[in-house]
């Protein structure tokens, strides 16, 4: 079959290269090589521009080479083709220590030692919570959301989740579904955000979500930055000194220069890197899936697209 291959990840060639070797008796080309677009039938991407999408007539997948399908969403030219989003094991991995660490930088507060290193002070210890005297909410708890708030309960963390519907699926935590959202946000210590960006989680974390957090908090964001009110957090750290936020994904990537984000002393700033995504086993996962579709003949979608995402 004819491939398109697309993306803008730093290690894209090495991305390539793994996907030639186990694609080897198919054609996989890249937007370079100048080839009549409608003879592809199997599009992997991240970030295609919609003009490109709107010249592949004979598509019949689309993948996501990360977790999120918004890139392909909100393109004009899309219309219903399949779309199967990266469900790697080894990429939630890579999130959860992300989130642990973000979680236990800010537990056993080792930037306050850090910055007395700084100064060559010897601070008096402070005090820490233990884990299970934490609660932590997981704001969406789809296949990363999940993942990460049943390792964090082994961990002996209180953990509770919210889900924007019920669902027949089994969870070993409490979940919030829409309506007690106020509950969720009160007795959580720490707020993990794994929402997707869709109509409905535009602007969701503003300035009345923050307010009904506690005073003494920790946001992590690793969703979308576009659930994310940037100017309201910035207002809500001024007036509430012991709120923390660490964010991995913006509403503009790269973050720009000016961003007020960058110099505040209670944000830690990640470049979207929370879930990197893994060469060899995201090349495992397309390439069973693209097995499943050549056997069936048909595959199912992996988006609903009325929920967006
Ligand atoms: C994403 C990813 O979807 O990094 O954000 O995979």
């Amino acid at each position: 079959m004819n491939i398109l291959f697309h993306a803008s990840f730093a290690n894209q060639d090495e991305f390539l290269k793994s996907l030639k070797k186990k694609f080897f008796s198919h054609k996989i080309f890249t937007l370079d090589q100048n080839v009549p677009l409608d003879i592809i039938e199997i599009a992997l991407v991240w970030n295609l521009p919609d003009k490109i999408l709107k010249k592949l007539k004979n598509l019949k997948i689309i993948f996501s080479l990360g977790a999120g399908v918004d890139h392909i969403l909100k393109l004009p030219s899309y219309k219903n083709t399949p779309i199967i989003r990266m469900q790697d094991p080894n990429m939630r991995s890579r999130m959860l220590n992300h989130v642990l660490s973000q979680i236990l930088i800010y537990q056993l507060k080792l930037t306050e030692y850090n910055k007395a290193q700084l100064k060559n002070i010897w601070l008096n210890e402070r005090h820490t919570s233990l884990n299970k005297d934490l609660t932590i909410g997981v704001l969406g708890v789809g296949y990363l959301g999940k993942f990460i708030a049943n390792k964090l309960k082994s961990l002996d963390y209180n953990v509770i989740g919210y889900k924007k519907t019920v669902s027949a699926g089994k969870f070993s935590m409490p979940i919030y579904y829409k309506k007690s959202l106020k509950t969720f946000l009160k007795l959580s210590d720490i707020i993990v955000s794994v929402l997707p960006a869709t109509k409905e989680t535009r602007d969701l974390i503003n300035k009345s979500f923050l307010n009904q957090m506690k005073k003494k908090s920790l946001l992590i964001n690793i969703g979308r930055g576009s659930s994310l009110n940037e100017m309201d957090l910035l207002q809500h750290i001024k007036q509430n000194k012991f709120f923390f936020a660490s964010l991995d994904v913006f509403k503009t990537e790269p973050l720009p220069k000016n961003s007020k984000l960058w110099k505040n002393q209670n944000i830690t700033i990640t470049p979207h890197v929370a879930a990197i995504t893994d060469v060899e086993s995201s090349t495992n996962y397309i390439f069973s899936k693209f097995q499943q579709f050549r056997t069936k003949r048909k595959i199912k979608s992996d988006v609903k697209i009325k929920n967006g995402y």
